[in-house]
């Protein structure tokens, strides 16, 4: 599959997903957001990908939100339209199988933000800047910032950043929990693929199964979560993983997970 405006490639049970569009800081346009969809609908269906890495090309930008240029041209179907298929293509990000890295290399505004909010976690270059200016264009956040920023850095500091629009450093973004990990941009994406490297050692069901406990869980109260636990743990059992991994502890060697549920 060949595409106009991400380049998409998988390495080593990684796949990597680079928005790129540099000319106007990678900024999401109908085609981009098509891609995108399509290229994530191809990660969820291949099981040798592991863990996905989202980036952005070009040194200043990650995703400096929609395309301005584009949006003012909308008329209301269009913009439902537009409105539509970003959702899909962000909710089919938060609920891919595998974890997601976003790896913030410069601007992450609006739609850009959003896109990383979705994501498992955040490591973001020392120059990466993160905000929601859409209440400069007299909008709010369209791809379900007012709902993912408040449960990840808080009601109060949400508020703050969708109502002044103000854009925040990498540094404020780590202090307030929202990034993990701040990175030199040289070693970004070399400190993105270790940690995903690690994970693909693991086992395949045990990954899936923790980012399902994790997410499904976060949505409802402490009771239901530890059954979604349960649950999720008693899939575990009956994985192949479990009995390797065990087992490779007893023989004191390293475990080799094939990802397999018990035959
Ligand atoms: N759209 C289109 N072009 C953009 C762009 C954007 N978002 N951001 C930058 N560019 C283009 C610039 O126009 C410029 O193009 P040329 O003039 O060279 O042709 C080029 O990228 C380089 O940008 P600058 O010259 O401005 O670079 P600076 O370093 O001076 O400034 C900046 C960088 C990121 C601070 C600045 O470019 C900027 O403020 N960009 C706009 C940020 C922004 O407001 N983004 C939009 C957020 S709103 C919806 C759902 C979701 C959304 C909308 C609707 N529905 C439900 C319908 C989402 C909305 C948003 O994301």
């Amino acid at each position: 599959m060949s595409y106009n405006n991400i380049i998409f490639k998988v390495e080593n049970n990684v796949a990597t997903l680079t928005f790129n569009r540099p000319k106007a800081l990678n900024a999401l346009n109908n085609e981009l957001i098509g891609e995108l969809y399509t290229a994530l609908e191809a990660v969820q269906h291949n099981e040798e990908i592991r863990v996905l890495i989202l980036t952005g090309a070009g040194e200043k930008s990650f995703v400096a939100g929609a395309d301005i240029s584009e949006l003012a041209t909308f008329n209301p179907l269009q913009a439902k339209k537009f409105a539509e298929l970003g959702h899909r293509a962000i909710n089919k990000l938060q609920e891919l199988p595998i974890p997601v890295i976003a790896a913030v290399n410069g601007f992450a505004l609006g739609g850009g933000s959003e896109i990383a909010l979705a994501s498992d976690f955040i490591y973001a270059s020392e120059n990466a800047k993160f905000g929601f200016p859409e209440i400069n264009l007299g909008l709010i956040p369209g791809f379900g910032g007012t709902q993912r920023a408040p449960r990840q850095i808080g009601k109060n500091m949400a508020k703050e950043m969708i109502f002044t629009g103000k854009i925040i450093s990498a540094r404020d973004a780590f202090d307030m929990g929202m990034v993990n990990k701040i990175t030199p941009p040289e070693t970004l994406m070399e400190d993105a693929l270790k940690t995903a490297g690690m994970i693909v050692l693991k086992g395949k069901t045990s990954v899936r199964a923790a980012k399902q406990a994790i997410n499904n869980g976060m949505d409802t109260d402490l009771a239901t979560g530890c059954k979604i636990e349960i649950d999720a743990f008693s899939l575990c059992m009956a994985s192949q993983d479990a009995r390797e991994g065990t087992t490779a502890f007893l023989e004191k060697r390293k475990p080799e997970f094939k990802g397999d549920l018990c035959k």
